[in-house]
């Protein structure tokens, strides 16, 4: 009886220990189904549509109380309030301010939206745009002041005037072709950038005494940033040169180093973190002996070995800035960038979101602290459009225009 007691008891304990080392399996199960910290710490996306019904939306900015400024390449700037309503402050008939200047033609238009870091005290806000008052048409940067009610703007002072803007058709293409445009403030240094571009004009990105294929860096006034580092001969509005067609700016985080995102021509578009004063590398100019149609090789070679012109060409400029990725083989219509920063944006925190029109996808850059890609995601889950501008607004939000009219709020599902 004892024994069998004994067999009994010993019986019990074993099924306690296998019924405590299942439970324990189950347990480490659970537990590593779970997603590795990283992964689980990728932001999913909810997505609001704001705005429909607009005429290619090119760019967007917020003033600090939560009002929107965009741009339509062909109707101007209006303001959407953070009540929803949208006026229309400065462009064509039918806004407040009406510029007789101010035209749409082919990729040109009503582009960059900026608002002064001060804008609390001067109500001071820019845009890019082409215009008819120089002879023949340039592109302009135009500071106004927005009225206290959002309802209009006024005391126009053209900041910079003489940004050039392609006039006629050519081999390569209409009008308005390679504008750049995109207007940023670096919160580092106080600075406007501005990306210009080069216009099919063969010797322009790499002529310092013109502002086309070019950053600029410059104060409110329009006069030179101190320190751009440019070459003694050029124009001491020039940041970096040597660019095709630069639609994207943005300002690392920690550091408040610049990258450009640029629009390329067939072979791959590029990421580029810039440096006072340097060279994209870009020279669509024939070299002696060769000959290109209207003197522009940016789609075929410009040397006599007949190579593709080169976005960043080392073999002609060996202090060429070194690109920090390229989706090389392709070239997507790589468009605006801007930076992600905020604990809402979990392992994106501090990566590159860059849109691209013909790619039609934003994708999400991670870099070491030199500014090389070393990841690339595809951000997932939103509609496949042509990505015009993104832009960090109220609680970290990415708010996204799209060339089919719409603008989109991504928020994150991460609480900070
Ligand atoms: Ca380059």
């Amino acid at each position: 009886m004892k024994n069998t007691r004994s067999i009994a008891l010993m019986l019990l304990f074993m099924v306690a220990i296998l019924v405590t080392t299942v439970g324990c399996k189950r347990d480490r199960s659970a537990s590593s189904s779970e997603l590795p910290i990283a992964q689980a710490n990728t932001p999913t996306l909810n997505r609001t549509v704001l705005l429909t019904g607009l005429e290619i939306p090119w760019d967007l900015s917020f003033t600090p109380d939560g009002a929107m400024l965009f741009s339509e390449k062909c109707r101007g700037l209006s303001v959407r309030l953070p009540d929803g309503s949208v006026r229309r402050l400065f462009g064509t008939t039918g806004a407040a301010v009406v510029a007789e200047d101010f035209f749409c033609q082919g990729q040109s238009g009503m582009h960059g939206v900026a608002v002064d870091p001060d804008f609390n005290s001067n109500r001071y806000i820019y845009v890019f745009m082409p215009s008819r008052r120089s002879k023949p048409a340039t592109n302009r940067v135009v500071r106004l002041t927005l009225s206290k009610d959002y309802t209009s703007v006024d005391q126009r002072t053209d900041i910079v005037t003489d940004i050039p803007f392609k006039n006629s058709f050519n081999r390569w293409g209409r009008s308005g072709a390679h504008s750049g445009g995109r207007l940023r403030f670096n919160p580092y240094d106080g600075y406007l950038y501005v990306t210009t571009g080069d216009n099919h004009n063969g010797t322009l990105p790499q002529d310092l005494t013109r502002l086309g294929g070019k950053v600029l860096r410059i104060d409110r006034n329009g006069a030179a940033a101190p320190d751009n580092g440019t070459p003694p001969e050029g124009d001491p509005r020039i940041f970096t040169y040597g660019h095709r067609n630069v639609q994207g700016i943005t300002f690392r985080p920690d550091t408040g180093q610049p990258f450009s995102c640029e629009h390329g021509p067939g072979h791959h578009d590029e990421v580029t973190p810039l440096r006072a004063g340097g060279n994209g590398g870009w020279d669509p100019a024939p070299e002696p002996g060769v000959s290109c149609p209207s003197n522009y090789c940016g789609y075929i070679s410009n040397n006599l070995e007949g190579t593709p012109t080169s976005m960043t060409d080392l073999g002609k400029f060996l202090d060429a800035m070194l690109p920090s990725w390229d989706n090389r083989g392709d070239s997507e219509g790589m468009c605006p960038c801007t930076f992600l920063d905020g604990d809402e944006w979990g392992a994106w925190n501090g990566r590159l979101a860059v849109g691209f029109l013909r790619g039609a996808r934003i994708e999400i850059l991670q870099m070491d602290k030199t500014g090389l890609t070393t990841e690339t995601t595809r951000v997932p889950g939103i509609p496949s459009k042509r990505i015009r501008s993104l832009v960090q607004g109220p609680n970290g939000a990415l708010v996204v225009s799209i060339d089919s009219g719409e603008i989109w709020r991504l928020t994150t599902s991460i609480k900070p």
